[in-house]
C-alpha cells in the first residue's frame, strides 16, 4: 500500500450546483481504534438509513475512503456484498435501514500527508478537515452528513498514557498487556470533519470556567511533558474568549470539558473539532522569552476563533464545501471583533485591513480568484483561502453595517434559533439577517458570487452658493477566471465630510428633514450613484471610507494637502491611518516613475512633515504611531501597478525611508530612547505599542548602515530583554549585514538551536532578508541539521517565507528563486500535497510581471503542471495559473 502518493489519474472538478442531499445517513458511529507502535486498527459500527429528503433511491450505498486497507465488512451481522475501488466502498443493496460494520487497518507512523490519523513524533493525532476521517474508516465523509460518535480508544498505556476524543470521558480502564482505554461520548451529532483523536504523552495544564448559566466546564490544555509553564497565556486567551461570546452574543459552551492539544507537525494553524481543539503548537506555546508580541498576539485571536466555531461551524455547520465561508468568514469576524475589544479598536482594523490588501486582493487578481462561495473545486484544500477567510469576514462585517450592531445581532439569534443542529449555507445566514432586519439583501449577496476587488472612484464638488457637496460614485468590478460580465454590487460606503479646521460637519443628505451624525453609510448599489449633502456652511474634506467599510480599492482625487490635513485631523482613526498610507503610496509610485524615466526620486517635504507631526502628536497612542510611520508594503504597492516593478518600488521605498530616517533622525533618537521601558515583560496593548514603537525607530535608524546604526543595533539585540526585541534586532542585524549580522545569527542559533519554535524565526529572518545572496542562503539553510522538510512549520518558515515573504529576492537572479521554489514545490508534493499547494501561489501571479519575468515563471509552472503523478492540490493551482 503506497500511502506517500496521491495518484489520482484525472483530477475531476466538483460544482457547487451539482449538490445534491446525502443518499443515506449516519445517525451514530461507534468507533474502536486500536493503536499500535506500527498501526492502528479500526472498528467502526454505524446505524444507516435511507435519507428521506434523498432525490434518488440507489440500491447500493457508496461510501468514500483512502488509503486505509480494508479488513471487513458486515451489515445487520452478517458479511456483506462489497466492492472496493482506491476512493470508494459500495456495499451493494442494501436496506433501508442498516448497521453496517467495517475494519480498517492504517498505518499513521507513514503518513506525512498530516490529514487523517498520523503522528507527529510520539503523539497519534487526527486531522479531518476537510475530507480527512475517509482516510481513518469508509463514511459519507460530507459535512451535511452528521452522526453521533462515541469512541473507545485502546493503547499501550506506557506509549499512550492520554487518550482522547471528542465529548464526554464516560469510561477508563485497564486491559491486559499493558494496554488501557478510554470511551469518549459526543452527545452533539457533528460532522465527521469534527471528529478527533489524539493519544501519547501529554501533560496538561488545566483550569475551570463557570458559564453565566452555571455550568462548570474543566479546560484542559494538553502538550508535551515539559511545555506546561508555557500554556499561561493560551489559557487566559480562552478564558476570555468563552466570557466574550457570552457577553457579545450570549453564546455559552456547552460541554464539561473543553480540550486543547498542541502538535508540532500541523498543517494549518489549528482545528475546531468539537470539544477537542488540536492546535499548531507554535499558536500555543508561549513565555517572553520565546514568544514576540506577534505570537501573543496570534495565540489570543487563533484559540479565540477556534473556540467560537463551537457555535459558528459546529453547532451550525455547512451543508458542502463551498458554503466554507458561512463558518470561516462569519468566524474570523468573530475574532476580529474579540481582538478589537481585547486590546485598541483601531489597530484591530488596520491590522485586519494590512492583511486582506497584502494576501486577499492580490489573489482576487489573480488566477486562482473565486467568489467567496466558490462554484467549482479539484481539490477542496485548495480553498481554505484568503478570500473564503478574509474577504468572507468584510462580507459579513458589511452586512453588520448595513443593519447596525442591535439588527446584526437579532440576525445572528434567529440564525442559531433556525439552524442549531443543522447543516446550512451562506444563504440561509443572509436570510436570518434579512429576516430580522427586514434589511434588503437580495443585491448584497452578489458579494458571495462574484469575485474580484471592486473599483470605487470617488469625486466631490462643492457648490458654495447652494452650500450643496455633491458626492458622486462610479463602481465597476474585472473579469475574473470563468466571470467575464458582473453585475454591480451593493456597497456600504461609510463618509463624513470635514471642515476646515478638521472638524466632522452634521450630515444631512437632499430629502432629509434634519441633519443626523457625522459619519453616514450611502448605499452604493448602481454603476454610478450620486449623493447630495446640503447645508454644507465651507468646502468640505471628505473622508472616505471609513473603517473601511468594503473591502475595495478606492480611488479619489485628493490632493496631497488634502491627505495630510486627514492624517491630522480624521476623526475616524482607520481613515486617518489610511491617508497616510494614500499618501505614502502615491508619492512613492510617482518616485518609480520617475525613476523608470531616468528622473530623480524626490521625496516630498509635505510628506516628512506629516510623518514629523505623526511622531509628535501626544494624543496618538504609540501603537498607532507605529502603523501611521510604516510605509505601505510592496504587496499593497504592487496592486496598485499596471505591471509590477519591484525594483522600482524597493529603490523608491528605500530612498522614502532614507529621507525619513535622515530629515527626522532627531525623533527617531528620541523615541527610540524614550521608550526603553523597564520591568517584567506585560502583553497589554500600552506595552505592545512601546515595543513596536522603538524597533520601528530603530529600523529608521539604521537605514544608513553606518557605524553608530551598526552598534546601536548590537546593543539592542544583546540586550534584549525578551523574544519581541531578540526578533526585532535580529531583523535589522541580518538586513545590516556583515559581520553583525554574521554574529547576531550565530549567536541566536547558539542559543535557541533547542527550541523548534523559535528557530522558525531565525529561518524566517534570513529567508526575508532583503539584501545580500539570500537565494544562496536559503539553499544552504534546506540542508541545515535543524531544518525539517517533513515540518510544515519550517517548511512555511524558510520556503514560505523566502517566496511569499521576500518579492526582492523571489524575483531576483534571473528566475533562479522561481526555479528553486518549483524543486521544493514538487519535492514536498512526494509526501505533502497540502503543503506544497501552498508553496506554490506566488508562481502564480506571473502576468502581473514584465515580459522576461512572465516566461520564466510560466517555465515553473509548466515544469510542474508535466510532472507524472502530481497531487490534485498543486495540479489545481499550477494548472489554474497557467490557464
Ligand atoms: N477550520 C480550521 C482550519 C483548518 C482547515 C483545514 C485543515 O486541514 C485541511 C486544518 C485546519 C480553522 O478555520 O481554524
Ligand atoms: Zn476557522
Amino acid at each position: 500500500m503506497d500511502i506517500s502518493k496521491d495518484m489520482t489519474a484525472a483530477p475531476r472538478t466538483i460544482r457547487r450546483d451539482d449538490y445534491t442531499p446525502p443518499p443515506f445517513l449516519i445517525d451514530t458511529v461507534d468507533l474502536v481504534v486500536e493503536l499500535f507502535a506500527d498501526s492502528a486498527k479500526v472498528v467502526s459500527r454505524m446505524a444507516v438509513r435511507r435519507n428521506p429528503a434523498a432525490v434518488a433511491k440507489p440500491a447500493d450505498l457508496v461510501l468514500d475512503g483512502k488509503k486505509m486497507d480494508l479488513l471487513s465488512v458486515s451489515l445487520d451481522g452478517r458479511a456483506a456484498a462489497h466492492e472496493a475501488t482506491p476512493e470508494t466502498l459500495a456495499i451493494r443493496a442494501v436496506p433501508d435501514r442498516f448497521t453496517l460494520e467495517i475494519a480498517t487497518r492504517l498505518r499513521p507512523q507513514d503518513n506525512a500527508e498530516l490529514t487523517g490519523l498520523y503522528k507527529s513524533r510520539d503523539i497519534f493525532c487526527t486531522q479531518c478537515e476537510a475530507e480527512g476521517f475517509r482516510r481513518i474508516t469508509y463514511f459519507l465523509d460530507r459535512p451535511d452528513v452528521m452522526a453521533r460518535y462515541t469512541t473507545r480508544i485502546t493503547a499501550e498505556k506506557s506509549l499512550a498514557p492520554v487518550l482522547l476524543s471528542n465529548g464526554n470521558l464516560v469510561e477508563r480502564g485497564e486491559l491486559d498487556g499493558g494496554r488501557h482505554f478510554a470511551v469518549w461520548e459526543d452527545p452533539f451529532p457533528k460532522p465527521s470533519y469534527l471528529f478527533a483523536l489524539v493519544a501519547g504523552p501529554l501533560d496538561c495544564l488545566e483550569d475551570r470556567f463557570t458559564t453565566r448559566s452555571g455550568r462548570e466546564v474543566t479546560l484542559r490544555i494538553y502538550v508535551r511533558p515539559g511545555d506546561v509553564p508555557r500554556c499561561d497565556h493560551a489559557m487566559e486567551s480562552l478564558k476570555k474568549s468563552m466570557k466574550w461570546d457570552e457577553d457579545v452574543y450570549g453564546l455559552e459552551y456547552d460541554l464539561d470539558t473543553f480540550m486543547i492539544v498542541a502538535i508540532d507537525d500541523f498543517n494549518m494553524g489549528a482545528m475546531e473539532n468539537k470539544g477537542l481543539n488540536v492546535f499548531n503548537s507554535k499558536l500555543v506555546l508561549a513565555n517572553p522569552e520565546t514568544a514576540t508580541d506577534l505570537d501573543y498576539h496570534s495565540i489570543e485571536a487563533v484559540i479565540a476563533h477556534e473556540y467560537f466555531h463551537n457555535w459558528t461551524g459546529n453547532r451550525v455547520t455547512c451543508r458542502d464545501w463551498f458554503q466554507l465561508s458561512l463558518k470561516e468568514g462569519l468566524t474570523v469576524l468573530r475574532d476580529q471583533q474579540f481582538s478589537a475589544d481585547m486590546g485598541s479598536a483601531a489597530d484591530a482594523r488596520i491590522d485586519d485591513v494590512r492583511r486582506l490588501r497584502a494576501a486577499q486582493f492580490p489573489e482576487d487578481a489573480g488566477p486562482m480568484a473565486h467568489p467567496v462561495r466558490p462554484d467549482s473545486y479539484i481539490e477542496i484544500n485548495n480553498f481554505y483561502t484568503a478570500t473564503v477567510y478574509q474577504k468572507g469576514a468584510e462580507v459579513v462585517r458589511m452586512m453588520h453595517t448595513l443593519l447596525g450592531p442591535e439588527r446584526f445581532r437579532k440576525g445572528m439569534d434567529l440564525y442559531f434559533q433556525r439552524h442549531d443542529g443543522q447543516a446550512v449555507t451562506c444563504d440561509d445566514f443572509a436570510n436570518a439577517m434579512e429576516d430580522a432586519s427586514g434589511v434588503d439583501l437580495a443585491q448584497f449577496r452578489l458579494w458571495y458570487a462574484q469575485a474580484g476587488t471592486p473599483d470605487l472612484k470617488v469625486e466631490g464638488r462643492y457648490d458654495a452658493a447652494a452650500r450643496r457637496y455633491t458626492m458622486t460614485v462610479d463602481q465597476s468590478l474585472r473579469r475574473t477566471p470563468g466571470q467575464p460580465d458582473k453585475k454591480p454590487m451593493h456597497i456600504p460606503l461609510s463618509v463624513g465630510l470635514l471642515d476646515g479646521a478638521g472638524r466632522d460637519l452634521p450630515l444631512k443628505l437632499a430629502g432629509e428633514a434634519a441633519a443626523g451624525g457625522t459619519t453616514r453609510v450611502l448605499d452604493v448599489r448602481n454603476p454610478r450613484d450620486v449623493f447630495v449633502f446640503e447645508d454644507v456652511p465651507e468646502k468640505p474634506v471628505a473622508s472616505l471610507l471609513r473603517g473601511f467599510s468594503a473591502p475595495v480599492k478606492l480611488q479619489a482625487p485628493r490632493s496631497e494637502e488634502e491627505l495630510t490635513f486627514l492624517m491630522a485631523h480624521d476623526s475616524d482613526p482607520f481613515a486617518r491611518w489610511e491617508a497616510g498610507q494614500q499618501l505614502g503610496a502615491r508619492l512613492i509610485l510617482d518616485m518609480v516613475a520617475a525613476r523608470k524615466a531616468g528622473k530623480p526620486m524626490v521625496v516630498p517635504d509635505l510628506f516628512v512633515d506629516a510623518i514629523r507631526r505623526t511622531l509628535d502628536d501626544q494624543r496618538l497612542d504609540r501603537s498607532f504611531i507605529a502603523d501611521a510611520v510604516t510605509l505601505p508594503g510592496l504587496a499593497f504597492l504592487g496592486e496598485l501597478m499596471p505591471e509590477i516593478d519591484i525594483e522600482g518600488m524597493w529603490a523608491a521605498q528605500q530612498r522614502v525611508r532614507g529621507v525619513l530616517s535622515q530629515q527626522l533622525a532627531d525623533r527617531w533618537s528620541s523615541v527610540y530612547d524614550a521608550n526603553h521601558g523597564s520591568g517584567p515583560y506585560r502583553f497589554s496593548p500600552e506595552e505592545v505599542g512601546r515595543r513596536r514603537l522603538r524597533s520601528t525607530a530603530l529600523s529608521y535608524l539604521s537605514t544608513d548602515k553606518g557605524e553608530a546604526a551598526r552598534r546601536r543595533a548590537v546593543e539592542y539585540f544583546e540586550n534584549a530583554k525578551n523574544m519581541t526585541e531578540q526578533v526585532a534586532g535580529l531583523g535589522v542585524l541580518a538586513e545590516l549585514g556583515g559581520a553583525e549580522g554574521d554574529a547576531a545569527l550565530g549567536a541566536f542559533h547558539e542559543r535557541w538551536k533547542g527550541e523548534p519554535l523559535v528557530l522558525d524565526k531565525w529561518f524566517g529572518i534570513q529567508a526575508r532578508t532583503p539584501t545580500g545572496d539570500t537565494l544562496q542562503r536559503v539553499k544552504q539553510l534546506v540542508d541545515h541539521p535543524s531544518y525539517d522538510r517533513k515540518n510544515p512549520n519550517r517548511v512555511y518558515s524558510l520556503i514560505g517565507a523566502f517566496a511569499s515573504g521576500n518579492p526582492v529576492q523571489f524575483h531576483a537572479g534571473g528566475g533562479a528563486g522561481y526555479r528553486f521554489l518549483a524543486d521544493q514545490v514538487l519535492a514536498t508534493d512526494r509526501f505533502n500535497p497540502q503543503v506544497a499547494a501552498r508553496l506554490l501561489a506566488p508562481l502564480g501571479s506571473w502576468r502581473r510581471y514584465d515580459a522576461g519575468r512572465q516566461t520564466l515563471m510560466k517555465r515553473e509552472l509548466a515544469r510542474i503542471v508535466a510532472e507524472k503523478g502530481l497531487s490534485r492540490d498543486v495540479f489545481e493551482i499550477a494548472s489554474k495559473s497557467l490557464d
